[in-house]
């Protein structure tokens, strides 16, 4: 199968269960596993951040800094199509006792003058603004870098109002591959990031959340309330590190690959290409195919292809390390048999 449902299934490498099978461990809980504390480093260095605390996903790295963050009853300003609104089961409002309230961006991007403007005054009828929240790549919109001068201008205004911002970095390496801008100028204006070592850099588990000491002094309180406290936490960290010293590099096949396959698939009719593929993410708007989304999604898998449903009449491909150029031309004359049966 062609697994272009996300960049979540790609399997760890030879060198990674390797990594995982030495991995000199320790109690995490007590601070003694050196291979976490290992990665903790690196990743703490490559944000340019004080601290960095290894977590079990990027939800629950996502989660950890609203808790930090916010009290109870305040607000958080978030893009509307932002992971941590669709795709973290209102988690923030559940466990943080926070409501949200979004902002219609554009390509992902959050305008400053809108941010400023939904910033809460002292009005006593209305909640407190507790935290500003970016996510970087945009994953709704395809993908999207979020360029560091808007997230500069936000970071300013945020300041101004002593508030602090999250990024949501699930995918910011792709970010600082596509811009060649380095990681640590997209999270310089922020107050705390998370990224994932799961998706695209291909490590089995985890996220990093990176932050201030005194952020990650209370998020690791955080991280053990949460139940995500771990032990012998290094075999898990193992294939982190090699994640952040050797994949990074790899992304650029998948931007190139993703480029390539929506250049290949741009001319089929019955078919639109509804994001700048910029990163690993396609976003194919199949209205005009007059096919159901299940329809077209079996159809593919009948040709071995996987690929995710994305709202309606939208799916999404995400090219991931698993996939070669081969997969690719593939893909391709699939969907020409898909939608054109009788041309082939
Ligand atoms: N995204 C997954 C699904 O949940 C949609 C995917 O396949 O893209 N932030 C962003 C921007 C994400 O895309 C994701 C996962 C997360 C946070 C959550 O990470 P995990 O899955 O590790 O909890």
């Amino acid at each position: 199968m062609i697994d272009l449902r996300s960049d979540t299934v790609t399997k760890p490498s030879e060198k990674m269960r390797k990594a995982m099978y030495e991995a000199e461990v320790g109690d995490d809980v007590y601070g003694e596993d050196p291979t976490v504390n290992k990665l903790e480093e690196i990743a703490a260095q490559t944000l340019g951040k004080e601290d960095a605390l290894f977590v079990t996903s990027g939800t629950q790295g996502n989660q950890i800094a609203g808790l930090v963050h916010c009290k109870p009853g305040q607000e958080v300003i978030m893009e509307a199509q932002a992971h941590l609104f669709v795709s973290e089961a209102a988690a923030l409002s559940a466990f943080a006792g926070v409501q949200i309230k979004t902002l219609a961006g554009d390509h992902g991007a959050m305008k400053p003058s809108d941010v400023e403007a939904a910033i809460r005054g002292d009005d006593i009828h209305e909640p407190e603004t507790g935290l500003i929240c970016i996510e970087n790549t945009h994953n709704k919109a395809g993908g999207a870098v979020i360029p560091p001068e808007n997230m500069e201008l936000i970071y300013q205004i945020s300041k101004r109002h002593d508030i602090p911002v999250h990024l949501d970095g699930a995918r910011l390496f792709n970010a600082s591959v596509a811009s060649q801008i380095p990681v640590k100028e997209f999270a310089k204006y922020t107050d705390s990031v998370q990224f994932c070592l799961s998706k695209g850099l291909g490590a089995p588990v985890g996220s990093i959340i990176a932050g201030s000491s005194d952020f990650i002094f209370k998020a690791r309180k955080w991280r053990k309330r949460l139940g995500g406290g771990l032990r012998q936490a290094g075999v898990l960290a193992a294939p982190g590190i090699i994640a952040l010293e050797e994949n990074v590099k790899h992304l650029e096949k998948d931007h190139e690959y993703a480029k390539q396959l929506a250049e290949g698939l741009q001319n089929i009719e019955g078919i639109v290409i509804k994001n700048k593929v910029e990163t690993n993410i396609i976003l194919i708007d199949i209205t005009k195919s007059n096919k159901t989304t299940e329809d077209f999604l079996n159809q593919l898998k009948e040709h071995g292809i996987l690929a995710g449903t994305f709202g309606p009449n939208i799916i999404r491909f995400v090219t991931n390390n698993g996939i070669t150029k081969k997969d690719i031309d593939k893909v391709i004359l699939a969907f020409q048999k898909v939608l054109s049966p009788s041309l082939i």
